[in-house]
């Protein structure tokens, strides 16, 4: 995920790419341009929500479950190209219909149960619509990708009244993503040239992984339990 703090001169490159998307989908990217700080709004809300939580629970139990949040908006070409990939029309209005991810925030957590802990707390909020949980840690992918993702709603006040805007949340540990950004990033060198020995390796990495997530949860427990931390 980008920084939503990103350039305008990644948008005027991004632009540049578009060109080759032909006028059509040109137009409908210039209709997002235009729609585009609804999204920033969104996970603004739902970044002050977070930040609220954490501090709560610095004071009360003092222990900050959220280890970091990152929050970005899709940039046009990415939102085409995901269109293109699902097979879905080339508007805005399918774009706001059938891409989840247009506004994305990720909250890295230290341990298992805090990610779980705020998933639960934030999707208890009166004004937030949990309108789809997928848990790839329960059923991680094939690929051995782990993380708790939550597409929800969140109301936007605007001018000329609320906005209802989906954000899709990641909700993962630290062990989590640092091998979710290196596969990204492997994933993204290697295209369609990965081999089977390659793919094999990292899921093996995962499991690992996910092994020490396990241990640090438990080991934690145990301190919190004996009174020494
Ligand atoms: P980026 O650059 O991170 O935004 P669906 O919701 O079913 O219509 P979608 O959105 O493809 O389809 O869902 P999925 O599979 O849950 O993926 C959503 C996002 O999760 C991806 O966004 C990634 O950020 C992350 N993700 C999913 N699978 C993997 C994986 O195998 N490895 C890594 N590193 N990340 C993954 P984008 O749009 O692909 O990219």
């Amino acid at each position: 995920m980008d920084s939503i703090n990103r350039s305008r001169e990644t948008y005027f490159l991004d632009k540049l790419l578009d060109q080759t998307f032909g006028e059509e989908a040109s137009e409908q990217i210039r209709a997002f341009l235009s729609t585009e700080h609804i999204y920033v709004s969104a996970t603004r809300e739902i970044v002050t929500k977070l930040e609220n939580l954490n501090d709560e629970f610095k004071y009360s139990q003092h222990h900050n479950p959220i280890h970091q949040v990152t929050a970005r908006v899709k940039t046009p070409r990415r939102i085409v190209e995901k269109l293109a990939r699902k097979g879905h029309e080339m508007t805005l209005a399918s774009a706001r219909q059938n891409i989840h991810d247009i506004a994305g925030v990720r909250v890295i957590c230290s341990y298992v149960d805090d990610l779980y802990l705020v998933a639960t707390l934030l999707t208890s909020q009166s004004d937030i619509e949990l309108i789809r949980e997928i848990d790839y840690i329960k059923n991680p992918k094939p690929n051995g990708y782990r993380s708790l993702h939550l597409i929800i709603a969140v109301p936007v006040f605007m001018s000329s009244g609320p906005e209802s805007v989906k954000v899709e949340i990641q909700l993962r540990t630290i062990a989590m993503d640092f091998w979710a950004s290196l596969e990204h990033e492997l994933a993204y060198r290697l295209a369609d040239k990965q081999t089977e020995q390659i793919t094999r390796e990292l899921k093996d990495c995962a499991d690992v992984i996910s092994a020490t997530d396990m241990r640090m949860q438990k080991l934690y427990n145990a301190v919190i339990q004996s009174g020494l931390g």
